[in-house]
């Protein structure tokens, strides 16, 4: 089977999974033009994967999501996930400017594992959305556009507006936990498809935050992948370190069990029994590993960001590895806990993690409630390379043990 013909077999799947729409024979029509256009798009994109992705570290330096940046670069329809190096580097000036952020929303199928789709709600095309920093006095202003500018054929959207209704989402919206103002700016920005709407604050508290959508049913849209993180630095920026990282966990509720093939529906039952089918790192299974690991050489800093878009907690925890420094609840302007093996991140909340790379070897990321690691898909990479110390670490047997 083809792409296209497979994309053509999602549609016409997807549109049986819409419910309560008056028009079914026109929302057939819908999915198979909305079908055909992402075939298209994979068409032109058909140039691997990984290689239309930004490398690591040419990030935009002053204005995040500026356009122009990463987000102009789709890694083709099937990629979901964002990759962990794909952040703004730190911004490493004294004065306080306008931040200008674009967004826009975007629900497409993806692949959540191999043989297995789902109809993921976005932030600019994946999970999590776009890395937001920022320094403490920043005006950050955000523009949200619902639906993909400059998409072929509708104003905004290959969606209609009687389909966006029906499937849940005629508004979407942003709600910035660096924000202080009355729901973090959601009621200004409830975003209808063919809007933008924009709207600007001070950042006046450093820390590390999570954003989400904030239009109704809202823990459905935080559910279907629309959440990501700002950063607001302090003044003198944070400590220089080699490496950074953007990493998110998510649960998701399928219709089918972890693993069943084919497209899932969404599961509001087992969303409202607290009962995920995955745990995921940034958007999939298997997002970030193999050639998307987290990578680093032995004696360079790390450093790592980390928070859970939707409604499970996280028991975070890296194989292998101690944080040498751990801000917890996001507070990166208190004095960090010293050497922790475990950290527990909040719905709606973020972590900062420091630690240097000491031992070459593949370490793994786990949520450490081990069975959404080994099972529902919690699980990524950070490898380490370079010179091994035996001091630090190496295989023994009783007979060279000194006693
Ligand atoms: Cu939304």
């Amino acid at each position: 089977m083809n792409k296209t013909s497979r994309l053509l077999s999602l549609a016409i799947a997807l549109s049986s999974l819409i419910t309560g729409c008056s028009d079914e024979a026109q929302n057939k029509a819908e999915l198979g033009k909305y079908a055909a256009v992402q075939a298209e798009k994979t068409k032109h994109q058909a140039m691997p994967a990984e290689e239309t992705e930004h490398p690591s570290g040419e990030m935009q330096h002053s204005m995040p999501m500026s356009s122009g940046s990463v987000e102009t670069h789709q890694s083709g329809m099937d990629e979901i996930g964002r990759r962990a190096d794909d952040l703004p580097a730190p911004l490493n000036r004294t004065q306080p400017q306008l931040v200008s952020v674009d967004l826009y929303t975007d629900e497409r199928v993806a692949e959540m594992m191999p043989g297995v789709t789902y109809e993921y709600w976005t932030y600019n095309g994946k999970v999590p959305g776009p890395f937001i920093r920022a320094r403490v006095g920043d005006q950050v202003e955000i523009h949200l556009n619902h639906g993909k500018p400059g998409a072929a054929g509708e104003a905004h959207s290959e969606h209609t507006s009687t389909q966006h209704a029906a499937a849940g989402h005629s508004a979407h919206s942003i709600d910035l936990h660096a924000v202080v103002g009355p729901g973090g700016g959601a009621p200004l920005m409830q975003v209808e498809q063919g809007e933008e709407k924009s709207f600007r604050f001070k950042a006046a508290h450093p820390g590390i935050y999570v954003y989400h959508c904030a239009s109704p049913h809202v823990p459905t849209h935080i559910a279907n992948g629309m959440y990501g993180m700002i950063l607001v630095e302090p003044e003198q920026g944070l400590a220089k370190v080699d490496r950074e990282f953007y990493v998110m966990q998510g649960d998701f509720y399928t219709g089918g069990k972890y693993g069943d093939k084919g497209l899932q529906a969404f599961s509001k039952e087992k969303m409202l029994a607290e009962k995920p089918e995955y745990f995921l790192f940034n958007g999939r299974v298997n997002s970030l590993r193999g050639d998307r690991a987290l990578k680093a050489k032995v004696g360079e800093k790390i450093r790592l960001f980390v928070g859970v878009g939707s409604h499970v907690a996280s028991n975070f925890h890296i194989i292998g590895a101690i944080f040498d420094s751990l801000y917890p609840e996001g507070a990166i302007m208190n004095p960090p806990l010293k050497n922790v093996q475990t950290t527990v991140i909040a719905p709606g909340s973020a972590v900062m993690i420091e630690f240097t790379a000491e031992v070459p070897g593949k370490y793994l990321l786990v949520d450490h409630s081990l069975p959404r690691a080994i099972d529902k898909g919690a699980l990524a990479e950070l490898v380490i390379e370079g010179a091994a110390q035996p001091e630090l670490y190496q295989q023994a047997s009783r007979n060279n043990v000194a006693r």
